[in-house]
């Protein structure tokens, strides 16, 4: 059976347990990180040697570090077609859209906005960063409202991996006080991926552990 270690509370644990209900594994999650320990155990960084969650072993392969990897992999050798098309062309078309939201949404949103908002105590927030932090991240979000306007789903009209690697990040960015463009393509494509089963069941997770522990 599939093992992840990773709390709930964190963000690419949450990508990769989204992932492995969207394609009807069984799976068994191990608290790791945070408060829970674990990772900075010898046994733990012999398989993952930065430390962090999330962490997933296939009974069939070498454990694996990195969420996008970790994605990657377990599209490649369990998803059906259209969630990660096996043509390179197709799959690369998937491809950028999740390359693209690892790097410029979970990325601008994770450490300069929701660690600053939530993370960091009221008394130490610095609102200036926030603002400019969220500005830069709108600038990302009116890229994907364009795209939301022309498709259904990021990468077109099927849910796809690039869904998980850009939408797990939208709870979040809903969630907090922010200021927030009214970007309605964005928000109907919210509403879609939110209604999803396994998204309320990992993403849509409480994390007031996170705050004010900065
Ligand atoms: N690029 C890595 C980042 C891993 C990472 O930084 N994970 C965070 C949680 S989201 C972590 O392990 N933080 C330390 C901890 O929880 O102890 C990935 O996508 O897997």
């Amino acid at each position: 059976m599939i093992k992840v270690w990773g709390r709930k509370s964190s963000s690419n644990v949450q990508a990769v347990m989204w992932c492995l209900d969207e394609l009807s594994l069984d799976y068994s999650r191990i608290d790791a990180g945070f408060t829970y320990g674990v990772v900075e155990t010898p046994a733990y960084l012999s398989v993952n040697p930065n430390g962090t969650v999330p962490t997933l072993q296939d009974g069939i392969a070498e454990p694996i570090w990195e969420s996008g990897a970790i994605l990657r992999y377990l599209a490649s050798q369990y998803a059906e077609q259209t969630f990660w098309p096996s043509k390179p062309a197709d799959r690369a078309r998937v491809d950028q859209w999740a390359e693209w939201s690892k790097i410029n949404v979970a990325a601008n949103f994770t450490s300069p906005i929701f660690w600053r908002v939530v993370r960091t105590p009221e008394s130490r927030r610095d609102q200036t960063a926030i603002d400019c932090a969220v500005a830069e991240l709108t600038k990302v979000l009116v890229i994907a409202d364009k795209q939301l306007e022309r498709c259904e789903y990021l990468a077109g009209e099927e849910f796809t991996l690039a869904d998980v690697q850009f939408g797990h990040c939208l709870y979040r960015y809903y969630d907090i006080a922010i200021e927030r463009q009214p970007l309605p393509n964005l928000k109907r494509y919210y509403d879609l991926i939110a209604s999803r089963a396994a998204f309320t069941a990992h993403v849509q997770v409480d994390y007031s552990e996170l705050r004010n522990t900065l």
